[in-house]
């Protein structure tokens, strides 16, 4: 069947584009495209002509698959050439997306309408990319410079209403109105008048001063921290203003073409599939899964707060239990604030925020978690202190509902036993801030059924994260890798660095923070607790390095206590290297007979990726992940671990 099919209604032709699931421009689309092209213009009896899509979106850009593959003719800035070329006037038609590619046709389009609801962008950065079918010299000429360096740069969508106010977009279809016979009438009054200039030899409204360009491509530079793609493309958004129109495609193609190959893409690449990978449990195939409107939090801390409010947010009633009033109170405050700056930021109006209060209730004791649906467990991380708190759920849920734990490390196997039947107990990990990031490890236990198991991972989804599938071992996938991180990372003070080297190092790889900062920011009181856990069931024979202990020791847990792996007494933010750190480090180097010596940056990079890899080989083999990509993504969502190198799994698999 045909992608691309071409009616004749009363003059107008409707250019229908069906290519599921995102209508992504394959070879085929293209190939249809230029036909349609070709059709219309040799067609006496029609006028103008109406692109739109079937299916849940606008066409969503390129063929992300096609990538790997060499181009293929007609490429797809010669098929939006055609387009723009024609001797009649095109209407994009748009609903869902226009993304990428896909906008860029609508920019090769002489108008743009869309229904209110639609969005446009072009998210090619996220892919490591830029937008390589004109885009980088369309959207600045149909919108202002500032706009469309924006979203070029950002990889943001717009919604329909702004770009609309921005240029980009012509007419928002009326409420109530049907998206095609509204761009079918609007392309009958195009018809009537002179085909519009097209976009690309259009001079562009306002031309920045050079003082303004290079600001703007000096600030994008500071924040992609050696991400290469978005200042690539504010250095063509800016090329695209100072050339010729087929110089500049020219410069935009070859500079896509070298992104495209390059390593930073193709990490890119894999995480948008993994990402979607990730989403995909065989476990619960078939499985029924149920609607959770009503959710009990155990526990006001924070925790239990950002999961409170992330709940909320996303349409469910939540009751928070505390054991006292004073917690329960205190908790209560901590969920109106996270709503308060909601609200501030613009992401709720005023009258959400009072509809997201009156569904949300704290309160000591547990009677009401009688009505819930799902609750959810974030109480301190001790074993005895859950299962009484599941025995106690035991008692007062109803028989179907969900219990769910929100335990980073502890044996979930072990919490289900406190309940009568632990089909129905599963772990949520959520990381913190709960409300804010996207991570969930959905935990998955001996006993929980696929019913159970498929209701809590639908409920993450809900909540708008991305949920992933763990089994249960000491720190699930996440946070056993971190802990292999951390001690790796003791290893390398131990045998010759500082703290702020390899600090100093991770951050140039990209990670958001150095794993020293990070512990201090998190508190170094949680990882020396979890140590002593260990201590028992530790390998007499194994490498292990005192100097954390030694620093807890001095009662320094990090920011919190103005001092850790840092001196936080001073005023810089992050804190200033301690002589007695370094001192401590000396002295535990001398004490294990290690002779210092020096490691470069990149050294230190290649140890943790490949500590990170092994450790996830063996959470792979154990069948605690489902697939390699998996633990790339919790990296990458859950640990600051630069997207655009791909994950550890996806760096060792490619470093032939
Ligand atoms: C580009 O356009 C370059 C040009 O400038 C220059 C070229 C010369 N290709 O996300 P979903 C698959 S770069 C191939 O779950 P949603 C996806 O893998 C591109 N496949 O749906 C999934 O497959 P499966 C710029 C694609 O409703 C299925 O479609 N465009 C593509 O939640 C459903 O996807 C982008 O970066 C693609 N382009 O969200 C847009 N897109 O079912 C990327 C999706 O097997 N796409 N698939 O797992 C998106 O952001 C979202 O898919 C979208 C729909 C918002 C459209």
């Amino acid at each position: 069947m045909s992608v691309v099919a071409v009616e004749n209604h009363g003059g107008i032709a409707v250019v229908r584009v069906d290519n599921p699931p995102v209508n992504a421009l394959s070879h085929a689309l293209r190939s249809g495209l230029i036909e349609a092209a070709e059709k219309i213009d040799a067609d006496d009896s029609i006028r103008a002509a109406v692109l739109i899509c079937a299916g849940r979106t606008f066409i969503a850009g390129a063929d992300i698959r096609e990538f790997n593959a060499a181009p293929k003719e007609p490429h797809l800035p010669d098929t939006i050439n055609r387009i723009e070329a024609s001797s009649k006037p095109w209407v994009a038609a748009i609903h869902g997306t226009a993304l990428g590619g896909g906008l860029e046709v609508a920019l090769g389009c002489h108008y743009r309408v869309a229904v209110s609801t639609a969005r446009a962008g072009l998210p090619e950065v996220n892919l490591g990319l830029i937008p390589g079918a004109g885009g980088t010299i369309r959207l600045p000429r149909a919108a202002n410079p500032e706009f469309a360096l924006e979203m070029i740069t950002s990889g943001k969508p717009a919604g329909a209403g702004a770009a609309h106010d921005a240029g980009l977009i012509d007419a928002i279809v009326p409420e109530g109105q049907d998206l095609e016979t509204f761009a079918l009438s609007f392309a009958a009054d195009a018809s009537a008048k002179p085909l519009p200039e097209p976009l690309s030899t259009r001079q562009p409204a306002t031309a920045p001063t050079a003082g303004w360009w290079e600001q703007a491509i000096g600030n994008i530079e500071k924040k992609a921290k050696g991400q290469l793609s978005p200042v690539t493309a504010a250095r063509i958004v800016r090329n695209g203003f100072e050339k010729p129109f087929a110089e500049a495609l020219a410069d935009e193609r070859s500079a896509f073409l070298e992104l495209k190959d390059g390593d930073q893409s193709k990490a890119m690449r894999h995480a948008f599939f993994a990402e979607r990978e990730m989403g995909k449990v065989p476990f619960v195939e078939g499985a029924q899964t149920r609607d959770i409107h009503r959710v009990a939090v155990i526990g006001g801390g924070t925790m239990g707060a950002g999961i409170a409010a992330a709940a909320l947010l996303n349409g469910c009633a939540v009751d928070m239990i505390e054991r006292e009033e004073g917690p329960a109170e205190a908790g209560y405050h901590r969920v109106m604030g996270i709503l308060d700056s909601s609200l501030k930021r613009g992401l709720i109006s005023a009258d959400k925020r009072e509809a997201l209060e009156n569904a949300f209730t704290a309160t000591a004791g547990y009677a009401k978690t009688a009505d819930a649906d799902l609750v959810i467990e974030a109480v301190f991380e001790d074993m005895d202190v859950k299962k009484a708190v599941f025995a106690k759920l035991d008692e007062v849920t109803r028989p179907e509902c969900i219990l769910a734990t929100n335990t980073s490390y502890l044996d979930i196997n072990e919490i289900a036993k406190s309940v009568g039947n632990p089909a129905r107990v599963v772990g949520l990990h959520f990381f913190s801030p709960a409300h804010i990031m996207k991570l969930v490890e959905v935990i998955r236990t001996g006993s929980v059924s696929p019913e159970t198991y498929g209701t809590a991972f639908a409920f993450a989804k809900r909540l708008k994260k991305n949920p992933v599938y763990s089994g249960v071992c000491d720190g699930f996938i996440g946070n056993r890798i971190l802990y292999e991180y951390r001690k790796v990372c003791d290893f390398m003070l131990e045998d010759g660095c500082l703290p702020q080297q390899i600090d100093a190092s991770m951050r140039a790889f990209g990670m958001a923070m150095g794993p020293f900062a990070m512990g201090d920011m998190a508190g170094l009181d949680i990882g020396w607790a979890a140590r002593k856990r260990r201590a028992a069931t530790r390998d007499p024979n194994e490498r292990y390095s005192r100097i954390a202990d030694r620093i807890c020791e001095l009662g320094r847990f990090g920011q919190k206590t103005g001092a850790g792996w840092y001196d936080y007494s001073g005023e810089a933010r992050g804190g200033t290297p301690d002589p007695l750190i370094e001192k401590i480090i000396l002295e535990e180097s001398e004490k294990n007979g290690i002779v210092r010596r020096e490691f470069t940056s990149r050294e230190i990079q290649d140890t943790v990726v490949s500590t990170m890899a092994a450790e996830g080989q063996k959470i792979l083999e154990e069948g605690i992940a489902l697939r390699a990509s998996d633990i790339d993504m919790v990296l990458i969502l859950g640990y600051g671990f630069p997207r655009w190198r791909g994950g550890p799994m996806f760096m060792t698999s490619n470093a032939g």
